[in-house]
């Protein structure tokens, strides 16, 4: 379904297999070097999710992690395979070419949430693609102005896809909570929800 403008839904888009296999691959981005770890942020908080970048770091355009100096993990080709399947789902015929290379892998454990933000970081226009695995997280979609209302909400549950363009694509966001213990048996996710976006850096 059509959230906003640009902003397309498809519950349940990731049949039970493809998302185990997308969580032991996230298993294996988890793991050190430059594996998953809580965002320092600029103010000096730490988020309560925890990242693993793909392609590129957090911090936009830079390979290596300004932290430790260790080299991002690659992204995948098949990863950026099944980011063209989803575009191409949710636009059908209207569906620009998508070349992701960069991903951002996020965990959110019972506790963890993730307040309202744009992502402005990548200088390509192109969709932010969203896959989510585990348990359902709540998901505030915003406008584009501020992080003020109007907002909805919407659960987002394993194997759902979301894909973000247009209009769209500079709206405000968030996860305001996850609903624990709501997942799937037989994913490998025994708590917690994983959640994968792909996007294009716009470069090269
Ligand atoms: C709407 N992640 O990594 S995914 C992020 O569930 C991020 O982990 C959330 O926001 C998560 O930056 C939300 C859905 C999403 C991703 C990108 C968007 C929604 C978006 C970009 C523009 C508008
Ligand atoms: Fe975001």
């Amino acid at each position: 379904s059509e959230l906003a403008p640009g902003a397309i839904h498809i519950p349940d888009w990731l049949a039970p297999d493809r998302q185990r296999r997308l969580v032991e691959a996230g298993r294996a981005w988890a793991r050190p070097p430059a594996g998953m770890r809580h965002t320092r942020l600029p103010g000096g908080g730490v988020m309560s999710v925890q990242t693993v970048c793909l392609g590129w770091h957090w911090e936009p355009y830079r390979y290596v992690r300004h932290v430790d100096g260790i080299p991002v993990k690659p992204f995948p080709d098949w990863l950026a395979d099944l980011g063209r399947r989803a575009v191409a789902d949710a636009y059908g015929d209207d569906a620009p070419d998508y070349r992701p290379d960069v991903a951002l892998v996020n965990f959110y454990d019972d506790n963890a949430r993730m307040g309202l933000h744009q992502d402005r970081d990548e200088r390509s226009p192109a969709p932010v693609v969203s896959l989510s695995l585990g348990d359902t997280g709540r998901f505030r979609l915003g406008n584009t102005e501020n992080r003020g209302r109007p907002w909805h909400d919407i659960d987002l549950e394993s194997g759902d896809l979301l894909v973000f363009g247009g209009p769209s694509r500079l709206a405000y966001h968030g996860v305001t909570h996850i609903l624990p213990g709501t997942g799937p048996t037989g994913i490998g996710l025994t708590h917690g929800r994983l959640n994968i976006t792909l996007r294009e850096s716009g470069l090269s």
